[in-house]
């Protein structure tokens, strides 16, 4: 399967439990009152949680460090401490959980809002009141709060991506995803912005679904550092096809700009250029004559036609047609790849 990769290492600590109390009752005309020492509360515990408002773990590679509260300490008159809060973290659907000393995997959240304990909070101490006894009566002792759990752990996430989207800043990749899927990327008049990537799932009509890759945009001198694209190309690498995005009412200019996305791809890796492909040509709705757009699609090389979809990602214009494409060419790639496995 294509796998889309992303990885961060985080520490987790979760809350020491509280320290029990010392006490003693105090009580008019009863000089001597009873131990009455509460226990601490309980540390809390660091949970992660399967997000499928999350797409990445980009957010894990700023803050590393997290930590659940402690509980506090036990009071007088047996009262307890209040308990630690849990500590919540987001993850997107499809994180494995590795324990980063051992590599162990701790778990792996497939399904939304599933969740994880990754670090036990402790537990609170026992104050004094529960250590009386008929020789003993105003012990002196509590127990102190047990330590939270504490661990690094490598996450990784692990989501399909078939279809991989290419394209300059602003052809409209994320508009694109967000109408073929239910994702919401952040889609604006400017480039670059999309500064991470974006995963959505289509569903078709008949419960078959893909998964679509919404990386940011590439431009000319990409590989020599220029623009944000470049090092996200690495998460097409896996993907099964590469949907070039072009913006046609750049004109004659569209060829050009699909050689130099070409090209960008190739000096990255010229495997990618073997990939099945397809192109989008985005923005049909500002080119309202039919004989330029087809005049458009006739300056492309031989082997690139009927590979050519004209759409409007904004009004929806062919969008189910180019749906259609990718996924027929999906189920051949699946079928090839089963007959290659025997
Ligand atoms: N008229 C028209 N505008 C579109 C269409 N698709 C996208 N746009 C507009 O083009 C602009 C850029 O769209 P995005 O989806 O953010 O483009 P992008 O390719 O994801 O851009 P980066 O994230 O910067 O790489 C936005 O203002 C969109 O509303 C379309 O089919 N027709
Ligand atoms: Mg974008």
């Amino acid at each position: 399967m294509a796998r889309f990769v992303d990885q961060a290492k985080i520490y987790v600590k979760a809350g020491n439990g509280g320290a029990g109390c010392i006490s003693f009752r105090r009580e008019k005309y009863i000089p001597k009152g009873g131990p009455d020492g509460g226990d601490g509360g309980d540390g809390g515990d660091v949970i992660l949680i399967a997000d499928p408002q999350v797409h990445t773990l980009y957010n894990f590679h700023h803050q590393v460090h997290f930590r659940a509260e402690n509980g506090k300490p036990g009071m007088g008159k047996k009262m307890k401490g209040k308990d630690g809060q849990d500590l919540i973290l987001r993850v997107p659907v499809g994180t494995v959980v590795k324990d980063a000393e051992t590599g162990g995997i701790l778990g792996d959240l497939t399904e939304p809002g599933q969740t994880l304990v990754v670090a036990r909070g402790g537990k609170g101490g026992r104050g004094n009141a529960h250590f009386a006894t008929p020789v003993r009566q105003a012990p002196r002792i509590a127990e102190p709060g047990k330590p939270g759990e504490e661990k690094w752990l490598v996450l990784e996430l692990k989501l399909i991506a078939d279809v991989g989207l290419v394209g300059f800043p602003n052809a409209g990749k994320s508009t694109l995803l967000s109408r073929m899927s239910a994702a919401k990327p952040k889609i604006a008049d400017y480039p670059f912005t999309t500064l991470e990537p974006n995963l959505g799932v289509v569903r078709l009509f008949d419960g078959n679904t893909f998964v679509v890759a919404d990386i940011p945009g590439l431009i000319e001198g990409a590989h020599k550092g220029i623009g944000l694209g470049y090092e996200f190309l690495k998460h097409i690498e896996r993907t099964r096809i590469l949907l070039y995005m072009l913006d046609i009412s750049k004109e004659k200019e569209v060829v050009k700009d699909y050689q130099i996305l070409k090209n960008e791809l190739k000096l990255f890796n010229p495997q990618l250029l073997d990939k099945d492909y397809l192109i989008a040509l985005n923005k049909i709705d500002l080119m309202p004559d039919p004989e330029k757009i087809r005049n458009i699609i006739e300056l492309f090389e031989e082997k690139d036609q009927g590979k050519i979809y004209p759409i409007s990602a904004v009004t929806g214009q062919g969008v189910l047609e180019l749906i259609y494409a990718l996924w027929n060419k999906l189920v051949s790639i699946k079928k090839e790849e089963k007959y290659q496995a025997v």
